[in-house]
């Protein structure tokens, strides 16, 4: 925009007529639709609702992002493909969700690899260059990326040791937790945040391994009982603009939009941090039986985590070695 007010500040100088109309006229402002997948409740969500606010604020306006969450503007499978073909120009997803195009997308979602915030930190700070440089090659530029609490395993009924789990429907959120239910010998089902209730209610699934967030947004006291505080991983949500769009945008937009997002991973994080213990609280406070996992279920997570990192080493070569050795300095 920065290029149109010094073309309508030549404009004024040249043609007196025109002084007045160019001079009143505000910046021609720009409207991005931004689809992200989660509800209005979560916490990335509201992250993102003051990251659109902010850019508004710093801009004056001159960008205006409008956020459509819980998939309904798109839904969260095509969330990706639609800011990299410019269908809108920025989104939000699941990082993992990629595994299946590259194993760099998924190592935050291996088991016990990084089981706190300070190791899910440094996963990211090792991981990012890479994540960035696959994303920039679908011309997706990240912008920043937040971490969901912990996950732990969500049952109807005590899980005493891993046989309680064969056979069981496992709802899942993207191919490594497919891989891990299988592994469990449960039954993996795909199934979006929104679509949880439902699906419990429907008996399509009936254990699922996730967050104290979501579990308590999704109220999983009307459909389950227990929780296993297991602590396996801190997957993210990323946020990504197409490069185009960004690259259309002024100096000055670009740099408050950059500013923006910083301050939105760092809020984020905070967020994702204070989340973990509040929303366990509100399990337990509304029934639900939150407990350590038995040793035997430990045993049964670690091995399948083991197996999975194995294979994951395997399947992500160079790239998989180079993240390993940042992350392991
Ligand atoms: N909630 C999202 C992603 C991870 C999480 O904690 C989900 O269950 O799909």
């Amino acid at each position: 925009m920065a290029h149109l007010r010094a073309l309508a500040a030549s404009a004024a100088v040249t043609l007196s007529l025109g002084t007045f109309f160019l001079g009143a006229a505000p910046a021609m402002a720009e409207d991005w639709n931004m689809p992200t997948p989660y509800p209005d409740a979560t916490f990335h969500t509201q992250n993102i609702r003051q990251f659109a606010e902010d850019v508004d604020k710093a801009t004056n306006g001159e960008l205006k992002i409008t956020v459509h969450s819980a998939g309904s503007l798109i839904k969260h499978p095509e969330i990706k493909n639609a800011v990299r073909s410019g269908t809108v120009p920025i989104g939000e997803f699941f990082l993992s969700r990629l595994a299946n195009e590259d194993p760099v997308f998924a190592v935050d979602s291996l088991p016990f690899l990084a089981t706190s915030y300070e190791e899910a930190a440094k996963l990211w700070a090792a991981s990012r260059p890479l994540v960035e440089k696959k994303l920039a090659e679908q011309r997706l530029k990240v912008l920043y990326a937040v971490p969901w609490p912990p996950q732990g395993l969500y049952t109807k009924g005590a899980v005493e040791g891993p046989d309680d789990l064969k056979g069981v429907k496992m709802r899942t959120n993207n191919p490594s937790l497919e891989r891990m239910a299988q592994l469990l010998g449960a039954v993996p089902t795909q199934v979006e945040v929104p679509d949880i209730p439902q699906a419990f209610a429907t008996g399509v699934v009936q254990a699922m391994i996730t967050s104290p967030s979501t579990g308590a947004n999704s109220k999983a006291w009307d459909f389950l009982d227990h929780y296993y505080d297991t602590r396996a991983w801190l997957p993210k949500n990323v946020v990504v603009v197409n490069a185009r769009a960004f690259d259309a945008l002024s100096a000055d937009v670009q740099k408050a939009v950059l500013d923006a997002a910083a301050a939105a991973e760092a809020r984020g994080l905070k967020m994702s941090m204070a989340e973990t213990d509040t929303k366990t609280k509100i399990l337990a406070e509304n029934g639900i039986t939150v407990a350590a996992p038995s040793e035997t279920l430990k045993e049964a997570f670690a091995k399948a985590g083991a197996t999975m990192a194995a294979e994951w080493v395997k399947s992500a070569g160079d790239d998989g070695k180079a993240i390993l050795d940042a992350y392991n300095k």
